[in-house]
């Protein structure tokens, strides 16, 4: 049975380009799995809605007769028995996913959010210095290697280099090299770029239709 992932019906041009559905695009381009995307509201939430995402928000999957929000969740449940979670690696390819999660996302999150969504300059400002010191500690643990877990790409470098994105579209990996080259290793897969053409032309097809409307 096809996959179905949702996301929004439309978004303003910001965030265009890291909608989370664009990571389990990525791991299901990786994986070769067919998908088709439905859509929900951007504004005007269901109770279908929250039914399937409880906070209202998006992606989330349905695989067979499984529902499953949170994209980290949905990005192992993918992985599972695939090469992006080579059975070998399997305890630090969650460990490192699980920071991606949890130590490096929320500080990439209080520095964007301050910035760009509460234009909030001298928030943002007081944020940077803890986002650059994550940045570069994390630049620190992956050292000469290519990738975070073993010597082949997975779901933890996945979703790492993807969260990566925003520090390193606002300049934040200019002084990182490793890191820098860490994220265009990753995004430079073709998977990545045909997740991110799609995840576009979404957008753009959403345009379209309210145009028409
Ligand atoms: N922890 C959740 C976060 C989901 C999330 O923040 N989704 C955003 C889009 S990327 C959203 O729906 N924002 C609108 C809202 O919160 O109402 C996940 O990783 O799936």
């Amino acid at each position: 049975m096809t996959l179905v992932l949702t996301t929004y019906d439309w978004v303003p041009d910001f965030p265009r380009g890291f909608v989370r559905d664009i990571r389990v695009r990525w791991m299901l381009e990786e994986l070769g799995r067919p998908y088709r995307v439905e859509t929900v509201p951007l504004r005007d939430k269901s109770p279908d809605h929250v039914a399937q995402q409880p906070f209202a928000q998006v992606p989330f999957i349905r695989d067979g007769d499984l529902t499953l929000f949170e994209s980290g969740a949905i990005l192992l449940h993918l992985a599972e028995g695939t090469v992006l979670m080579p059975q070998a690696q399997r305890p630090h390819v969650q460990q490192w996913l699980i920071a991606a999660l949890n130590s490096v996302e929320p500080f990439v999150l209080a520095w964007i959010v301050n910035k760009v969504f509460d234009k909030d300059e001298a928030g943002a400002a007081r944020r940077e210095p803890m986002m650059r010191r994550r940045l570069a500690q994390l630049q620190a643990a992956l050292g000469g290697r290519d990738w975070l877990a073993g010597d082949g790409f997975t779901v933890a470098d996945l979703l790492m280099a993807d969260i990566l994105r925003i520090p390193a579209q606002n300049g934040f990996l200019d002084d990182l090299h490793g890191l820098a080259a860490y994220v265009e290793r990753a995004t430079g897969r073709p998977a990545f770029g045909k997740a991110m053409a799609d995840h576009l032309a979404h957008w753009r097809a959403a345009d379209e239709k309210a145009g028409a409307a």
